[in-house]
């Protein structure tokens, strides 16, 4: 690692599960930015729609925030009053950077930073939920109970921010997908090695859905539409909004 550049997989290497380890959280903000496409576009915009939906006294939750990029856009655009951002995370090296970062800027939106798992957490009066990256982390037969949870925490006319990597219903369509991503990510100066030995690492620990899937399990629960705002290649943003 040199200044927060993430060479992680620079090297060849016995590859095992990725992890939110101390070494992925010290070169986090380098390899989010250079690995999604559009990260900079989907922490600010989800700062302007926590902004819009924002209620006084209620909670907005940032389920999974590593270093906080979320919670610091949405505590710099929420303009109304007594609200609270609780920052959620279990890797206990985001939270540990995670709380530096939020300390060092000012906000009238307080950020709570917590180490836990989103499966303990009992969420209530909440006007937003951001899953920015998240769910794809939880095993696919736990994300009805985390979305179902979600759901009843929300106040009548909330919402739940999913941002997800999606996998396409059709090889042929998967397959560009995929290759313009690598390509995004080789113009980022990430090596053929790098990106696949990552790919092994995140195999067996990132499990894709389609849009669809995603789609259909947010109606189930509830959700009376599903927009989805943001799209580059198999990367997307939705919001999820619970009728008043
Ligand atoms: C951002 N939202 O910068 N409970 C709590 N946290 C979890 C769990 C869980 N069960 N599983 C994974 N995480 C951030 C980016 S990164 C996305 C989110 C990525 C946490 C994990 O520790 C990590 O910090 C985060 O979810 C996923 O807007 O690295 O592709």
């Amino acid at each position: 690692m040199q200044d927060g550049k993430d060479t992680i997989y620079s090297q060849p290497q016995q590859i095992t599960e990725f992890c939110f380890d101390h070494s992925v959280a010290e070169v986090f903000p380098d390899m989010i930015q250079r690995s999604v496409p559009g990260y900079s576009t989907i922490i600010d915009t989800i700062g302007q729609i926590c902004a819009r939906y924002a209620q006084p006294q209620t909670n907005i939750y940032d389920l999974g925030c590593s270093l906080g990029a979320v919670s610091l856009a949405a505590s710099k655009y929420i303009q109304r009053e007594n609200c609270q951002i609780l920052a959620i995370d279990n890797s206990q090296a985001m939270v540990q950077r995670c709380k530096l970062h939020v300390q060092s800027y000012k906000s009238a939106t307080p950020i709570n930073v917590i180490c836990d798992d989103i499966q303990n957490i009992d969420l209530k009066n909440a006007c937003c939920v951001v899953m920015n990256f998240t769910l794809q982390f939880i095993p696919p037969e736990q994300r009805l109970d985390i979305i179902q949870k979600i759901y009843s925490g929300l106040n009548s006319g909330g919402v739940l921010v999913l941002s997800e990597k999606l996998s396409h219903d059709t090889e042929l369509g998967n397959d560009l997908l995929i290759d313009l991503h690598h390509e995004f990510k080789r113009r980022n100066g990430y090596s053929e090695l790098e990106i696949s030995q990552k790919r092994s690492a995140l195999e067996d620990v990132m499990r894709t859905e389609t849009f669809e899937q995603h789609k259909e399990r947010l109606k189930q629960v509830g959700f009376s539409d599903v927009v989805r705002w943001f799209t580059c290649f198999n990367f997307a943003s939705m919001v999820a909004i619970k009728g008043k």
